[in-house]
């Protein structure tokens, strides 16, 4: 598939994702979202790629929701969006697979955050598995600001990242949250010089995918599942993804490495 609204790169066994839509402030379009939800399915099945970058063409990370898309109609109670006959429809039809897609992906997604995040763009940035922020990057949950409520995820990614009072304060006022501020709060976990974002990026992502990948993937799943369950069940999951983990060339690999006093060479499988 080719990809106007995206780029989608593999090298070195990272694949990144970028937003491409500079001008816009790489503001979410029906397209963005299309063209998302492929790349991922195509970083999914590509044993090639072992880990994920998202980031951000020019200097906005993203804008959140193109409002160029979205109709308002107050008067009949309702509004919709381009291409589905509500906005609710439309956030199950394009955004959730995205959203979900990110989080089912059993391989580590780290978001490159170069600039600005605001609204379903910072929503996005949440449902990365790290974020590396740029000094002059920064986080808003924008949509208090037009009256609307935080969609794509981030009800449920902030208050498990920085807690409830500082995502309350970050959702009802729709102030912008700097670099320095979100790494303080544990919202992201590096803040680094903007000209160097993606070096040091590509340089984890590369570490990632040189790694057991299978044993991280599988660690995302057992974690995924902790998030929302009680103490037998994840320890239940725990116990059950370990032997498949256990079970790896891997893991054999990295017992023996560790015996001969060696580098473990892992290949993901
Ligand atoms: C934009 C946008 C944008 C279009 C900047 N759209 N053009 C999903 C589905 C259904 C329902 C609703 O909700 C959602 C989820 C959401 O994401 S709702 C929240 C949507 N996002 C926002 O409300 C953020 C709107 N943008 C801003 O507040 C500012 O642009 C920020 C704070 C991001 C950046 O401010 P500045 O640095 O001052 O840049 P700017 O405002 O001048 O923007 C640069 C250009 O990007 C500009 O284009 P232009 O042609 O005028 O130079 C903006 O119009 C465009 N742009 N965001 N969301």
């Amino acid at each position: 598939m080719s990809y106007e609204a995206i780029r989608y790169e593999i090298a070195d066994g990272i694949g990144t994702i970028t937003l491409n839509r500079p001008q816009k402030f790489n503001a979410i379009t029906n397209q963005v979202l299309r063209e998302l939800r492929q790349a991922l399915e195509s970083a999914g099945s590509d044993e090639g790629v072992r880990c994920l970058i998202l980031t951000g063409a020019g200097s906005a990370f993203c804008a959140g929701q193109d409002l160029n898309e979205i109709q308002l109609q107050p008067s009949a109670g309702a509004s919709t969006i381009q291409d589905s006959a509500s906005i609710e429809e439309h956030l199950h039809k394009y955004y959730h697979p995205v959203i979900l897609g990110m989080r089912s992906l059993e391989k580590p997604v780290i978001a490159a955050v170069n600039g600005v995040a605001a609204g379903a763009g910072c929503s996005l940035a949440l449902a990365a598995d790290l974020r590396i922020a740029a000094d002059n990057a920064s986080f808003i949950q924008a949509f208090t600001r037009i009256g609307l409520i935080p969609d794509s995820g981030s009800t449920y990614f902030l208050p498990r990242l920085i807690g409830l009072a500082h995502s309350l304060a970050m959702i009802f006022t729709g102030d912008a949250i700097s670099a320095q501020d979100a790494l303080q709060m544990g919202l992201v976990n590096r803040v680094v010089p903007s000209g160097e974002l993606m070096e040091v990026t590509r340089q984890l992502a590369l570490r990632l995918a040189q790694g057991p990948t299978r044993a991280i993937g599988l660690a995302k799943r057992a974690v995924n599942v902790a998030l929302n369950t009680d103490l037998q069940t994840a320890l239940n999951t725990e116990a059950r993804l370990q032997a498949e983990a256990a079970a790896t060339r891997d893991a054999a690999e990295g017992i023996a490495a560790f015996l001969e006093k060696r580098k473990a060479r892992f290949q993901g499988r």
